[in-house]
């Protein structure tokens, strides 16, 4: 009787959170993978789309994406994991790539958050910098996507780096 009662939904709320947290899990994969695939409908425009290192996570390491042709291109975003509303200190490196304006945007996956976009100034040591912050979202913490745009003489490149912020507290 007692299991007949669970099934027709009286969840203890210990399980009934685990069951939120999946259900978050599932919609956070079935967004990145659909977003992926619809990526240049949502993409700043460009020339050329370079898809970061699978699995690479912002929130705990730099991320690079490499050039067809050699060369490659990495995003670092500090601290470390990546909190909203405080500054954040944005590093961009690009090899063998000569550029003329590089730009980072954010934008939530699949909400709109505004016009976030920031200009890195490149710096003595050649690397791309700049500070910003990212706004709170309503839902807690959400998919966001860090494109670096990339503009050289001859194409725009994009590189779009998706990232969970604020990271669930333990
Ligand atoms: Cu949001």
């Amino acid at each position: 009787m007692r299991r007949i009662a669970v099934c027709s939904g009286t969840v203890p709320t210990a399980n009934r959170s685990i069951l939120i947290d999946l259900a978050i899990i599932l919609a956070l994969t079935l967004i990145a993978v659909v977003g992926y695939k619809f990526s240049p409908l949502l993409l700043p425009k460009a020339d050329l789309t370079l898809m970061p290192a699978a699995g690479c996570d912002l929130n705990r390491q730099t991320c690079q994406a490499d050039m067809p042709g050699g060369g490659h291109i990495t995003l670092e975003i500090g601290p470390q994991p990546i909190p909203v509303i405080k500054p954040l200190h944005v590093t961009a490196t690009l090899a063998g790539i000569v550029a003329n304006k590089v730009e980072l945007d954010f934008a939530g996956v699949v909400m709109e958050m505004g016009f976030n976009r920031l200009t890195l100034l490149r710096g003595d040591d050649g690397r791309y910098t700049g500070e910003t912050t990212i706004p709170v979202c309503v839902t807690g913490r959400m998919l966001w996507r860090a494109t670096l745009v990339v503009e050289t003489d001859r194409q725009r490149i994009a590189v779009p780096f998706t990232f969970e912020a604020p990271q669930a507290q333990n």
